[in-house]
């Protein structure tokens, strides 16, 4: 059952990461963010070097059109980064998961790379590894414009209602999983555009354990988003919408159950037999 804990920010216990719960695959996705990368990567990798015994960090770059590949091979003679680079652009979705595809350890830390994430708010998720097989961070409060906070707002509803899931930001870019999760779901992802939503409906429809925490979010500071251009917006409402209707669709017709919806069912079937 997802639950969301109060207030993002700590303090938190900074690692050292159990051992036992298995080593950490740091993934980036990184498209045109040569002035914020460094930081970036500079931050999450001295946040975590040390404290997570088995880390390696994945930075998977495609198409960009500014100095980031530059700065990437700078970076990779210096940090222990393994760099993953081609010319064309792959698109958030299809970047993510050929990201992840390179990462080895069994559980995936997967973050935005032009940090509207503290690098310190991994250790809110990090402990639910115990419990759970995918944690994300909710973004508290969503530090984006007004109008993103809208339709980011009206998504999340949307696939709540939809689906019937008890998420409040699924389009989080911020996310802890099993490996082997993602590896069984994201061949079927062909839906929606982001990967999170429709990862996150899938492993809840397969019955695995996902947990929402609050996390910090930044406004971005530097550079601009790579994927909701103004003139683009209403193409891509429309495609998330229809994505939306036609994973309904396909869930309809391979008779797939909420589990939710079942654990309620059961119970309110038990609770009737009882009286
Ligand atoms: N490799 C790769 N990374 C991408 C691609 N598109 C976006 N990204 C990365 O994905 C992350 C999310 O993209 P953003 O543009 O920050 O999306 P956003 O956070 O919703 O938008 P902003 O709030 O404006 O930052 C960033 O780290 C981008 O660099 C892509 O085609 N290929
Ligand atoms: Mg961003």
């Amino acid at each position: 059952m997802a639950n969301k804990q109060p207030g993002p920010g700590g303090p938190y216990q900074r690692g050292p990461a159990p051992p036992e719960l298995g080593g950490i695959s740091l993934v980036f996705p990184v498209y045109n963010e040569s002035f914020i990368i460094e930081q970036t990567l500079r931050n999450y990798i001295s946040e975590l070097e040390g404290r997570v015994e088995d880390l390696e960090v994945v930075v998977a770059e495609d198409g960009s059109t500014d100095d980031t590949k530059v700065v990437l091979e700078r970076l990779a003679r210096e940090l222990p980064i393994q760099l993953f680079m081609s010319d064309e652009r792959k698109g958030y979705q299809r970047a993510v998961i050929d990201a992840i595809s390179h990462a080895t350890k069994p559980w995936v830390f997967v973050v935005d790379s032009d940090y509207q994430f503290a690098a310190i708010d991994f250790w809110a998720l990090e402990p639910h590894r115990r419990t759970h097989d995918v944690i994300l961070g909710v973004k508290s409060p969503r530090k984006d414009p007004r109008y993103r906070v809208f339709l980011s707002w009206g998504y999340n509803k949307l696939m709540r209602a939809c689906f019937r899931v008890p998420y409040d930001d699924m389009d989080t870019g911020f996310r802890l999983f099993r490996r082997e999760i993602v590896e069984e779901i994201a061949p079927k992802i062909r839906h929606m555009s982001f990967f999170t939503a429709e990862f996150v409906i899938r492993a809840h429809y397969a019955g695995y354990r996902i947990k929402q925490i609050p996390v910090r979010h930044y406004a971005r500071k530097i550079g601009s988003t790579n994927i909701f251009y103004v003139s683009k917006l209403f193409f891509i409402c429309f495609e998330q919408f229809a994505g939306m209707l036609r994973m309904r669709q396909e869930f309809r017709e391979q008779g797939l159950e909420n589990p939710s919806g079942v654990r309620k069912r059961a119970a309110k079937r038990e609770a009737r037999a009882r009286t």
